[in-house]
């Protein structure tokens, strides 16, 4: 990038800085002014946000993120489970930086393609489990799902079995929040707005043998919670299914982690109807549960992968599905066009950035020190809070991780209503400056894969000081 001399505003010396952006410098308070009267936030109550004021974000490095009062926090989300090599990487910058001067955009459409896009279709096929060998561009892990739903429609179309329409999904399942991801998303309060039912999608009961079956064993829950698969298929009849999706450890629905056998069960029975196999890997992917994909931590062979998040690190908005030979063959072989796509899919700026960011994971041997090292470093660490009165559950796989809070620790005493006290635990952590996530009353982490040690030894003690505090403050929260 080109440097600029400029003389620094407060002393007479000559510096050299970055050249000016087009974001004008504001205070913190003249940026939260603007925010209310102009933006509309995603998943936010505006009302309340506009009493409060947001907190406006404005630089960040490693697992950390500054604030524009100058407050350091500490990012136990990875962002939006997505910041998977941390902040302040320059060699992404760099990749987009380059791809921007040769070729910022151009389509895919209309028999083109661009080096990047094709490099990163490439590279997904070798690192992606056997058999996903195609790979789809998007923009987003909803445009991924949706994009998957019309594909395995227009698969069974073509294969001539049309009644093939029906997608299987799991209650407390996010899959995104487009028209039909959301409605395969198994989010109750989303189904509730935006429009009426969508027909052709079902759902069965997550396996959260902690709420949906704690008096079974580990395995004994995991053939039960395969087996609803199984009632739903023939409720709906094996010959309208075309589809079962979930993601491999169910994350905005409360960090969800399947018992032992299950996917094993889910992918026999998917196999038995010829039901197509999806696995939604936008929080799992890119080494987040400390292989490269959750379908190898749970040992699924699916036959569509949707990915998002950390394939970018979320450096620049990209997802991709990833088609398996038997979809492939189909859409290629019989398809003629299939009539579906986004002006931005194969983005080569994104792509040139994604490709980076896998050679980072890949270089740097991050997903082995997920598995290896701080993993189990971060599940023991939390392990030591399940004897804490609140905490009911400690459960996660790799950097994703989730403690449930109850009322009763005996069983899963659930508090009434729910979220109350995880939400003001959550408070408690972001005002002692780290971010932890609740979701419902499981406070939730997966933070950026190069976290330290030390950096989850804050995390953790910040977590159990909320607790502490919510302990205190429960007579005030449930009177
Ligand atoms: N699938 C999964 C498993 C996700 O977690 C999506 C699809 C949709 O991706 P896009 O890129 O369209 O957002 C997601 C997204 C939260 C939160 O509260 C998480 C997501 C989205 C919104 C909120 O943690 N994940």
């Amino acid at each position: 990038m080109v440097a600029h001399l400029i003389k620094s505003r407060d002393t007479d010396r000559t510096m050299t800085a970055a050249p000016p952006t087009p974001v004008p410098d504001r205070t913190a308070p003249e940026w939260r002014a603007l925010d209310a009267a102009h933006h509309l936030h995603p998943f936010t109550d505006h009302k309340a946000l506009t009493e409060q004021g947001c907190r406006i974000i404005t630089r960040a490095e490693g697992v950390w993120l500054w604030d524009s009062e100058g407050t350091r926090i500490l990012d136990g989300m990875a962002g939006l489970w997505c910041v998977n090599v941390g902040y302040g990487r320059r060699e992404l910058a760099d990749a987009a930086a380059r791809q921007m001067a040769e070729l910022p955009y151009y389509t895919q459409f209309f028999r083109t393609a661009t080096p990047p896009t094709i490099e990163l279709a490439r590279r997904l096929a070798d690192l992606t489990p056997r058999g996903l060998s195609h790979a789809f561009f998007t923009n987003s892990g909803s445009e991924a799902n949706e994009t998957a739903i019309r594909m395995v429609r227009h698969y069974w179309a073509l294969e001539g079995q049309p009644a093939r329409t029906v997608i299987i999904g799991r209650d407390n399942g996010y899959h995104g929040s487009t028209v039909a991801a959301a409605a395969m998303s198994g989010m109750k309060a989303m189904h509730r707005q935006g429009g009426g039912p969508v027909p052709d999608f079902e759902h069965i009961r997550d396996p959260h043998r902690f709420r949906n079956g704690p008096d079974q064993s580990p395995e004994a829950f995991g053939r039960t919670a395969a087996g609803w698969l199984e009632e739903a298929i023939q409720a709906i009849g094996p010959g309208r299914v075309a589809a079962f999706i979930g993601e491999p450890i169910q994350g905005v629905g409360g960090l969800i982690v399947p018992p032992p056998g299950y996917w094993a069960e889910i992918q026999r029975i998917c196999a038995n109807h010829g039901i197509l196999l999806i696995a939604d890997e936008v929080t799992c992917g890119f080494g987040r549960t400390g292989h490269w994909f959750g379908s190898q931590t749970f040992d699924i062979r699916p036959d569509i992968m949707t990915l998002a998040k950390g394939l970018s690190s979320g450096y620049m908005p990209i997802a991709a599905v990833m088609v398996g030979q038997r979809v492939a063959r189909t859409l290629i072989e019989l398809g003629g066009e299939f009539a579906h796509g986004f002006t931005s899919s194969g983005h080569p700026t994104a792509c040139a950035v994604a490709l980076e960011n896998i050679s980072i994971l890949d270089r740097e041997g991050l997903v082995e020190r997920v598995r290896e090292d701080v993993g189990p470093y971060l599940m023991e660490r939390l392990e030591g809070l399940s004897g804490h009165p609140l905490v009911g559950e400690v459960r996660g796989r790799g950097l994703m991780a989730g403690v449930e809070l109850v009322r009763d620790k005996a069983g899963p005493g659930v508090f009434r209503p729910v979220g109350r006290v995880g939400t003001h635990c959550r408070d408690l952590c972001f005002k002692a400056n780290a971010i932890i996530r609740a979701v419902g009353d499981t406070m939730v982490m997966a933070p950026p894969l190069i976290i330290t040690r030390a950096e989850i030894d804050t995390l953790v003690d910040t977590l159990s000081r909320a607790l502490d505090q919510t302990k205190r403050d429960l007579p005030r929260l449930m009177p």
